[in-house]
């Protein structure tokens, strides 16, 4: 299994999404690449927008069903890139766009796929791409938040 992390606005949607892709095991909502380490971020911390923490979501995949490229497009599609800090109604650095690649293959895919996307747009795609750190999975009741709620 290997492992993917994604920021593309409120995790509620993304984790959805991510879901229902096959060849993924499991998907993980929580908080990362922000400097509040100690000892777990809240919610309520990452709401201030203050934490640096991105709402992100933790794919675990099998390469052999679904490939880090597919994940990509997938990201892409769910978001608009070229929002910064913002998604929709959603707006702070929590919200913001972002690629946490776990080794430098992810991060020669990440940049590869961001210029391709980006030749589609006339705007510029501000996409984060950075290494992968530490991931606080966020509180229960935010896990699998609209599958439980028959919104998926
Ligand atoms: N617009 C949503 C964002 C939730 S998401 C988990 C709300 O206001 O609750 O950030």
């Amino acid at each position: 299994m290997a492992m993917a992390t994604f920021a593309a606005g409120c995790f509620w949607g993304v984790e959805a999404a991510f879901r229902r892709v096959e060849g993924v095991s499991e998907v993980t909502v929580g908080y990362t690449g922000g400097s509040v380490t100690a000892p777990t971020p809240t919610y309520e911390q990452v709401c201030t927008g203050n934490t640096g923490h991105a709402e992100a979501v933790q794919v675990e995949f099998d390469p052999e069903r679904v490939s880090y490229d597919e994940l990509l497009e997938l990201f892409w599609s769910i978001h608009d890139p070229t929002q910064r800090n913002r998604q929709g109604p959603d707006i702070g650095t929590q919200y913001r766009s972002a690629i946490f690649v776990h080794d430098e293959d992810q991060a020669e895919r990440a940049r590869a796929s961001l210029a391709r996307v980006q030749e589609g747009l006339n705007e510029p795609v501000v996409t984060e791409i950075t290494p992968a750190c530490a991931f606080y999975p966020a509180e229960d009741y935010h896990q699998r938040y609209l599958e439980k709620r028959g919104m998926t």
